[in-house]
Order: structure tokens, then C-alpha cells, then sequence
């Protein structure tokens, strides 16, 4: 039971966190809190106080009108805090006594939230009608344990009859009540029904029969207990006042146990709080567990639908990232050469190593294989030959084209998604700096064309691939490389040699300023269903270089507030208090 007390403060901690955690948008906070108010009161105004450390006894002092209920309700807080008078219905509001802290919290509604509190500032108080029906006035009573608070009541007759809630509220605000009656009083009927009900929700019932005649061992109230008790099918202790006490002397006197040594407020001192208090909040700890499941379920629901918002709009930055056709620069194409060089016989690398031609052909290389595998993927005409620089305008000018797409596309959908989404998500765009976001991204996107370990490896595995399986059209290569070192006009012959008739009449037409255009073609079509595996990780590398790029500078921002807020509602606050309630029901199911 301590632990259900423990438990439900880490509850109460953690919504807290919760709710202050989703007031940054209010009306996010306002839409998942709405119509907790019932259930969170509950937990904070009346779990809480009572559970929480060795929990609290709230006993109420109940009975039929004049029985001595301020009596003994004074005995057994020893001190005289409510006004004893010999008038009927003298009490007409609840007085509650407990020591200090007990008192502060009662003040602040908590301990007995069912009525509005004020101090106890003159006795008399208690005797007339308050500023409202369910006013109850708190004391302090130093000498009272922290896990024991009193409370006087107005006898059971007349509250009913001037307000009935608040007679319901005095029967809930008990946990032991205190049966004051008297011999002409313990058979009233109406007392004994009041009675009857408190036992059947679990309360503890403890007779006192008070102005209780001393004679042969109390051997008539004896009886008169007995009655009652057989009434209620009560079998615990019963207690007596004699009548012929005197007030002045003996009104701090105790409560004594008929038939026995004890006396009720050591007896009330002793009892197990912790499952008097699970017997009679019971229900209470059920209502509160099954609306704390559906209010978090709920959270868990929200964060769920705000998370698909979530992962589409990263998935749509990540597809839009693959529109972009990154065409290859000299880097790529420069790989050609490299390679056959390093497969040539140690004569030719030497005139190879002197070759100017070589560099100058790379970017033609490199577009022509691009082009095939353009056309190859998309069914599109080759582009016509550039150079690096128009290469990185022409890529600066589609990258900039898709993040102004990206954009365009989460503005429309920002209008087409349900709230709270919709106004998160606009939120973001809002705060968006879309120039600055745009040239961070073409910046990251397209910088220079300085190839990567793992393509160049990847490139080198390719074409040793292709090269070993490719014997006949490798030696086309060769030739192809030989005469780049050497000269554009010694073409004709090595190439009708080597190709088998392939390019034949290319080579008789190719001189001078076409080689480029030529060798290009020869590469295209030597290398073939290569290029394909060639290219890929390439340009994917390029792909998610801009992906990275409109994540971070597009999606992100758009996405700041609503990913705020998914991260609280599906993250360590809310698991935290799934865990809590779950330990709550767990530890409810033991009693
Ligand atoms: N002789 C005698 N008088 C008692 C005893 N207990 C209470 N009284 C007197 O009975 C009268 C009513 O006592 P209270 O304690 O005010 O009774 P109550 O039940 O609080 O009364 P209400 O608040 O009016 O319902 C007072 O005059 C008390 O002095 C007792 O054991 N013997
Ligand atoms: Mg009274």
C-alpha cells in the first residue's frame, strides 16, 4: 500500500511533467487535458493525501443529534477544539483536527476535497450556519499523529435533512466512523441505516455508547452494545462513557474499551492504515485507474498520429532527394583512364604519362556513360556535352528546383491534415527561412566533384570485373588508350585491329577535334550493361548527400514543433507513466 501511495506520486509528478511539457502549445495541452479535471482532482486532492507516505486515518465522530459526538470527539483529540452545548443540533459543520501539516493540507482542499475549508478561528463557528452548506472548519490539534485526522460531525438527522450531498460527503470523508449513541439513541432506526451503509463501503464502525450507566460492570450498555453490534454485524472492540463524568475534569479522559484495558485512540493509533485505506478507497483507486489508462492511451494515440505526419514527411524529403540525375564530371570519367593506364605495358605508360589529351577527354567520357545510363533509366535523350562548371550550374539549378518542390508539397499538405498536426506543422513552415534553407542545401548538395573512397574502390572492383571477363573489348580499350597517348591522328589502324571491325568507320572519321565525341561512344559502347552498376552508387552518393541536405534545412524545420511534441507523447514521460499506472494496478490487485 506504501508503495501504491509512492506510485501514485510519481503519477502525479509525471503528469505534471506531461502537462507542462505540452503547454508550450496550449492548445494541444488544452485538447488532451480536457475533461481530466474530475479524475486528476481525485488523484491529487484525495489519492495522494491519503496514500502517500504512511497514508491518513480520517475518523469521523457520527451519531444522532446530542449523543455527545463534540464530547468525545474532543476526548479524543484531548484538546477542547469543538463546542460542546446541551442544545440539539448544536454542530452544524463538519470541524476536522489534525496536527499541523495534516491541517495545512486539509486547508488547501486536499485530505477532504468534498467540502471548502477554513480554519477554525473561534469555536463558535461550528455552531452556525457557515458562508456555505459544505463548509468544514479546520484545527490544529498538536498532540494528533501525522497518520490520524478527527472529524467532527453534525448529527446524522439533520444533515440529511438540510443538504443531502453534504450528508453523502460526511459518510465519504470517513474511513473509521466513530458510532456515538446513547440508550434512548442506539436503536433509532435512521442511525442504524446510516450505519449500515458506511460498514457495507468498508468503513470501520467503533461504538461508544456514551452517558453510559457504570453500575454492575456496565452490564446494561453491555446489552445495548451487543444489540447494536448484532444490528451491524460489527465484532470489534466496543467502548463506553460513563454519564456521571464531569466535563471540567475528565472531558480529555479516554475512551474506554468495554470489557477491556484499552482505550479507542490508542486502539484508532493502532489500526492497519494501509488497508483500511485500500478497503474504502477502493473504488476510488479503480474509477482513477481506469480514466488514467484512457486519458493515456489517448496521449499514446495523439503522439502515434502525430508521428505518421512524422515519418511521411521524412520518406517525402528522402523520395524527392532521389529526383535529382547528378550528371558525372571529369572525376568520374578520369577513373577510364586511370584504370587502363594501369593496365598497360610498361612502354605505353610511359607515353601514356605524358599525354595532355587524356584529362581533356574525361569529362566526355564521363557524360557519355551518364547519358546511356540516363536513357537507360528514364528513356530520356542524352544532354549535350558540358563542362564541369555548367555541370554544377545545371546541378545547382535541380537542386534548387526540388527543394522549392519539397516545400511546395509539405505547404499543401499542412492544409489537408488534421489538427493538432495541421497547426504544428504550420508552426514550422512558418518559422522556415526558405532562401537561407535553399542555399544551405544546394551548398551541402553540390560541392565539388572530389570522388569518395568507397566509389573509387567500388569503380576499381567494376571495372576489374568487367575487365577480366571482357577480353575481346578490353583490348578496344587499350588501343583507345594507346592512342589517346600517343596522338589523335595514329587512330585508324591499332582500332580496326583490335575491334573487329567495331568503329571501323569511326576511326576513319575521327581526326583532330573529334576524338573526344569519338572515344566517348567507343567507351559507351565497349563498356555497355556495366555502366549501370558502374554509375549507381555514385549517384546515389550524390542522391544522399541531398537528402541529408533537405532533411536538415526542409523537413526539420517544418517538422520542429509537431516532433516536439511526439517525442513527449511517445516518449519516456508517457512510457513512464504507463509504467507507473500499470504498477498502480498491480499494486491495487494485491489488497
Ligand atoms: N451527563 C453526561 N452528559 C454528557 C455526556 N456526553 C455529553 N454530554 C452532554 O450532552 C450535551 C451534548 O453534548 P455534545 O457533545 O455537544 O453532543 P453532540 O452529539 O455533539 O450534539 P450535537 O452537535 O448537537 O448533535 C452536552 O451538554 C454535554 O455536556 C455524558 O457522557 N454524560
Ligand atoms: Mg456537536
Amino acid at each position: 500500500m506504501e508503495h501504491l501511495g509512492q506510485v501514485l506520486v510519481e503519477f502525479e509528478r509525471g503528469l505534471e511533467r506531461l502537462r507542462s511539457a505540452v503547454s508550450s502549445d496550449p492548445s494541444l495541452g488544452d485538447t488532451l487535458f480536457s475533461a481530466t479535471e474530475t479524475w486528476t482532482n481525485l488523484l491529487t486532492y484525495k489519492l495522494v493525501p491519503h496514500l502517500a507516505g504512511e497514508g491518513c486515518l480520517v475518523v469521523a465522530v457520527t451519531g444522532g443529534t446530542n449523543t455527545g459526538k463534540s464530547t468525545i470527539f474532543n476526548c479524543l483529540a484531548g484538546a477542547a477544539i469543538s463546542p460542546v452545548t446541551p442544545t440539539a443540533a448544536a454542530t452544524r459543520h463538519p470541524i476536522l483536527a489534525g496536527n499541523r501539516s495534516r491541517a495545512e493540507q486539509s486547508l488547501q482542499a486536499k485530505l477532504v476535497p468534498e467540502f471548502k475549508p477554513l480554519p477554525l478561528k473561534r469555536p463558535e463557528s461550528a455552531l452556525y450556519d457557515g458562508p456555505t452548506d459544505d463548509t468544514i472548519y479546520v484545527a490544529v490539534a498538536d498532540g494528533l499523529p501525522d497518520r490520524l485526522v478527527l472529524l467532527d460531525t453534525p448529527d446524522i438527522d439533520s444533515i440529511e435533512h438540510r443538504n443531502w450531498t453534504v450528508a453523502e460527503h460526511i459518510q465519504a470523508a470517513g474511513d473509521v466512523l466513530v458510532a456515538v449513541v446513547t440508550a434512548e439513541k442506539y436503536k433509532d432506526e435512521r442511525v442504524v441505516e446510516f450505519f449500515r451503509r458506511a460498514h457495507r463501503s468498508g468503513r470501520i464502525i467503533l461504538p461508544v455508547l456514551n452517558k453510559a450507566n457504570p453500575q454492575q460492570k456496565y452490564a446494561v450498555a453491555r446489552k445495548q452494545l451487543d444489540e447494536f453490534c448484532e444490528e451491524l454485524e460489527l465484532d470489534g472492540p466496543r467502548y463506553v462513557v460513563p454519564h456521571d463524568y464531569s466535563l471540567a475534569t475528565n472531558f480529555a479522559g479516554p475512551v474506554s474499551e468495554l470489557g477491556n484495558e484499552g482505550d479507542l485512540r490508542t486502539y484508532l493509533e493502532s489500526l492497519d492504515v494501509p488497508s483500511i485505506k485500500h478497503r474504502v478507497l477502493r473504488q476510488t483507486i479503480a474509477h482513477f485507474a481506469t480514466h488514467a489508462g484512457n486519458f493515456l492511451e489517448q496521449a499514446r494515440a495523439l503522439g502515434q498520429s502525430l508521428l505518421s505526419v512524422q515519418t511521411e514527411f521524412e520518406q517525402r524529403g528522402k523520395d524527392y532527394s532521389r529526383r535529382y540525375e547528378p550528371i558525372p564530371g571529369a572525376a568520374v570519367g578520369g577513373l577510364f583512364h586511370t584504370f587502363v593506364q594501369s593496365k598497360r605495358g610498361p612502354v605505353r605508360k610511359v607515353i601514356g604519362a605524358a599525354s595532355t589529351t587524356l584529362y581533356r577527354v574525361a569529362t566526355t567520357v564521363a557524360k557519355s556513360l551518364v547519358s546511356a545510363f540516363v536513357r537507360r533509366a528514364t528513356l530520356e535523350p542524352p544532354e549535350p556535352s558540358q563542362t564541369d562548371a555548367e555541370l554544377r550550374a545545371l546541378h545547382k539549378q535541380k537542386v534548387a528546383a526540388i527543394v522549392h518542390d519539397l516545400a511546395t508539397s509539405y505547404v499543401e499538405s499542412s492544409r489537408n491534415l488534421r489538427e493538432p498536426a495541421a497547426h504544428l506543422v504550420r508552426k514550422g513552415i512558418i518559422s522556415l527561412k526558405a532562401e537561407e534553407a535553399a542555399a544551405e542545401v544546394v551548398r551541402e548538395a553540390v560541392s565539388s566533384e572530389v570522388l569518395s573512397e568507397s566509389f573509387q574502390t567500388h569503380a576499381q572492383q567494376v571495372l576489374e570485373v568487367w575487365w577480366h571477363d571482357h577480353k575481346g573489348k578490353r583490348r578496344v580499350m587499350e588501343a583507345l588508350d594507346a592512342l589517346l597517348a600517343v596522338t589523335p591522328t595514329a587512330i585508324a589502324a591499332p582500332l580496326s585491329f583490335y575491334s573487329g571491325g567495331i568503329g571501323v568507320t569511326e576511326a576513319i572519321a575521327v581526326a583532330g577535334p573529334f576524338v573526344e565525341q569519338f572515344v566517348a561512344r567507343i567507351v559507351e559502347y565497349q563498356f555497355g550493361d556495366a555502366m549501370f552498376d558502374f554509375l549507381s552508387p555514385w549517384r546515389l552518393e550524390q542522391q544522399q548527400k541531398l537528402e541529408h541536405g533537405l532533411l536538415e534545412h526542409i523537413t526539420a524545420p517544418c517538422l520542429e514543433c509537431l516532433r516536439d511534441h511526439v517525442e513527449v507523447l511517445t516518449g519516456p514521460i508517457t512510457q513512464e507513466l504507463m509504467q507507473c499506472l500499470h504498477e498502480c494496478q498491480n499494486a491495487y490487485r494485491k489488497y
